[in-house]
């Protein structure tokens, strides 16, 4: 990353609003069941069981994305099928429905609970299979389908940024367990997020076995520095998110350079502003890292202009749902 050259410019900060989770959503009616898609049929949420002996349970062998829905359009579904399907491929995992098929039930299942606005977790298992962990046990997958709201941080935090630590948990290389394969393995992603919470911070900062930073537990992160914006390369250990990809489009259209870059814990400290990208987590500013303030301690300029276009195309591109 470039070296710093000369001061940072003062910041106006506009409020940057998270989205609505739907008036229909889970919290706002905890008493409906919800309509679950499970291996081809429609079942309320009370039905929806899978076995005890299923790999996803028994070793974290399967698959899963997490996609969301805007304002009844799905947000880039194509690229989340291409996700799952290479992730399938890489695991040597069969999905048993043809990607039509798996559209239509994942449209159907929104259709069914009503919503507008939300979160769909859509999980392939390995299926059932004996108490050894070969996959050849394992005669079909299951899918699973579950369209909801999800809210992974405070309202407030969308406006205010939000505080990460560095976590001694280490991102495992490719060579390991490739983080490129969206698994149902989340155990390194889970012990990162503990050790967030232990420490009374919002997020947590991976690095990789170089110490190069590899990206938050759900989420990819970027940095800014004189008006360039970085983000660590899949090779430092993160997840080619698809809001990431988004975030490049973005940067394109408003002419701001954007790179992938190695980047340590002190770029991130020397920032001048930071933002994580997710499906659950849409486009948030982050104001602390470690103890040190970044930059003014506000959500910065860049950032809010990079998250109110995201915000724009979250509500106005996808796949229609209802017509
Ligand atoms: N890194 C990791 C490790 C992820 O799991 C992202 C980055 C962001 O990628 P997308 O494609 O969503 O921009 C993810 C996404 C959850 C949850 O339950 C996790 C994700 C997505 C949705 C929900 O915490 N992972």
């Amino acid at each position: 990353m470039d070296e710093p050259k000369t001061g940072r410019a003062a910041s106006k900060v506009a409020a940057v609003k998270p989205a609505d989770e739907g008036s229909a959503s889970r919290a706002a009616s905890p008493a409906k069941e919800l309509t679950i898609f499970l291996d081809g049929k429609f079942v309320p949420e009370s039905e929806a069981k899978v076995s005890v002996f299923d790999h996803g349970l028994l070793y974290g062998d399967g698959i899963f994305e997490g996609i969301r829905f805007y304002n009844g359009r799905v947000f880039k579904l194509e690229e989340h099928h291409d996700r799952l399907w290479d992730s399938a491929r890489s695991i040597c995992l069969d999905i048993p429905m043809s990607r039509e098929a798996m559209t239509e039930a994942l449209l159907e299942t929104v259709r069914r609970n009503d919503l507008r606005d939300g979160y769909i977790r859509q999980i392939v298992t390995r299926g059932v299979g004996n108490l050894g962990l070969n996959p050849a046990q394992c005669k079909r997958p299951s899918v699973i389908i579950i369209a909801t709201s999800i809210a992974l941080y405070p309202k407030e935090a969308y406006e205010s940024g939000l505080t990460i630590v560095t976590c001694a948990t280490r991102r495992p290389g490719a060579a390991v367990l490739n983080p490129a394969v969206k698994s149902l393995n989340y155990l390194n992603n889970v012990m990162a997020r503990i050790e967030a919470n232990l420490a009374g911070a919002d997020e947590a900062l991976l690095l990789n076995d170089a110490g190069n930073v590899s990206e938050c537990t759900a989420d990819n992160i970027f940095v800014i520095k004189h008006g360039r914006i970085f983000t660590p390369p899949i090779t430092a250990g993160a997840l080619r998110g698809i809001t990431r990809s988004v975030i490049f489009d973005i940067a394109a259209e408003l002419g701001i350079p954007i790179s992938e870059t190695d980047i340590t814990r002190h770029d991130v400290f020397i920032a001048d502003e930071c933002f994580l990208t997710g499906t659950a987590a849409e486009a948030i500013p982050v104001i602390k890292a470690d103890g040190r303030q970044i930059g003014s301690g506000k959500p910065g300029p860049i950032t809010t202009r990079v998250i109110a276009r995201f915000r724009e195309l979250t509500r106005s591109t996808g796949t229609a749902i209802y017509s």
